[in-house]
């Protein structure tokens, strides 16, 4: 197995010459055989199978994602199928003695009770995907192996969420100058080094303030699909920063603060960044990721399926990235290792920030082995064919490879 990158500035060439390697040392690279068999499924060993059919990576904290059969079922993903990444147990609130302080770089400290956010500010809703940055992280360690969750590609749902946008209670605070990032701290408590932090996240203040018709930058929720917020997904309250990773949209939020660089806690300034050795220099030299990357994946058939020689029924998700007024404008499928294609037929609203569900007959021969989606955004840029490998493994967005078996 590789150990390490080739210093080549071809860095595409290396992640494949590196997959090569593996697969080879692995015993299973074969001619015309491509990376399919190793896709789907991996890091489910470890990983136990509920009755609610999530595939739950660790319980406490929970670490859960749904099977991706559940996903296509509902362009708005019902909460029980949605994904759960929490860094440690859920903490206890009461939400009667609930307060949200807002402080820093503003002219009046707020402390605000649930009761006053939904009574003092217009409530709004917006539906808005969340995903992981580590989605399909274990396809990284196809390439070269990577710790954390190793998620298959289901940490992503789209849901409907409820609440008062950031940006009106950041205007009842009143911006002072200067004002540069709105950070925003969880009532958890995460074991880190020799002590207790909670998860931070912060965001540009021009993010915050950049609300359009339909889209606010960025929302203080209660509720998720017209239901009060569950427990695993932040109740009472979370941030939700629709077209950014899942990781800026802090649960049990408990305080936000106004100020001139982005926030210092560990989920900023170190996790959440791409760097390849993991340096000292190099954390140092990377900043914070915010938008999440173009994407699509296949979630019908299951992975290893037997599929008949002919058409078979293809069906999936892809997401936008994360840029402001960009949505999804094309899907293709391939049986036969990216020479041909078929556009797939989109199946749910296109909106920016929202992933769109699709589907597709595609003729499949005897000898596929795997079938093939990438994904073309509305500013006509296409899926990378190869993710690029990090040290964390997160936005991993190469064109995903789903190993079938013709008959
Ligand atoms: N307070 C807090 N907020 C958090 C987290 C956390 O561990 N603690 N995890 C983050 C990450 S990494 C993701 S991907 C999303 C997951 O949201 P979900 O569990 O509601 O799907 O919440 C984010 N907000
Ligand atoms: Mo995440």
């Amino acid at each position: 197995m590789p150990t390490e990158l080739p210093s080549t500035t071809d860095f595409k060439y290396a992640i494949r010459t590196n997959r090569r390697e593996f697969l080879h040392d692995a015993g299973v690279f074969g001619a015309g055989l491509a990376i399919a068999p190793w896709i789907a499924g991996v890091g489910a060993n470890a990983a136990e199978q509920t009755s609610s059919n999530m595939i739950v990576h660790t319980t406490s904290p929970l670490n859960s994602e749904p099977q991706l059969g559940e996903l296509t079922k509902s362009w708005i993903t019902p909460v029980e199928s949605f994904y759960v990444r929490s860094h440690a147990p859920n903490p206890k609130i009461d939400p009667a003695a609930f307060r949200l302080t807002v402080e820093g770089l503003i002219d009046k400290p707020l402390s605000i009770s649930l009761a006053e956010l939904s009574g003092s500010f217009e409530e709004t809703s917006v539906v808005a995907t969340m995903t992981c940055a580590g989605n399909r992280r274990s396809e990284h360690s196809l390439i070269k192996p990577v710790g954390g969750v190793p998620w298959q590609a289901g940490p992503i749902g789209n849901a409907r969420w409820s609440g008062v946008r950031l940006s009106d209670v950041l205007k009842k605070a009143g911006l002072k100058d200067g004002a540069k990032h709105v950070w925003f701290e969880g009532l958890d408590e995460i074991a880190k080094g020799d002590g207790i932090i909670p998860f931070g996240a912060s965001i540009p203040v021009r993010k915050a303030m950049a609300d359009a018709d339909a889209m606010p930058g960025a929302l203080l929720t209660t509720k998720m699909n017209d239901q009060p917020l569950t427990p695993d997904h932040g109740a009472p309250l979370r941030g939700v920063v629709p077209g950014y990773i899942g990781a800026r949209s802090v649960k049990w939020l408990g305080k936000i603060v106004v100020s001139d660089r982005p926030s210092p806690n560990h989920y900023v300034a170190t996790a959440y960044k791409l760097v390849q050795e993991g340096t000292p220099i190099e954390w140092d030299e990377s900043g914070p990721l915010y938008r999440f990357p173009l994407n699509s994946v296949i979630c019908v058939p299951a992975a290893n399926s037997k599929v008949p020689n002919g058409k078979v029924a293809v069906a999936g998700y892809a997401l936008p990235p994360g840029t402001p007024g960009t949505s999804i404008s094309k899907i293709e499928v391939s049986a036969d290792g990216g020479r041909s294609w078929v556009v797939a037929k989109i199946t749910s609203p296109v909106r920016e920030h929202c992933w769109v569900l699709w589907k597709a007959d595609v003729n499949v021969s005897s000898s596929a082995s795997e079938l093939i989606v990438r994904a073309t955004d509305s500013r006509g840029d296409v899926q990378p064919e190869l993710g690029q490998w990090n040290l964390k493994g997160y936005m991993f967005n190469g064109w995903y490879h789903l190993p079938v078996r013709g008959e």
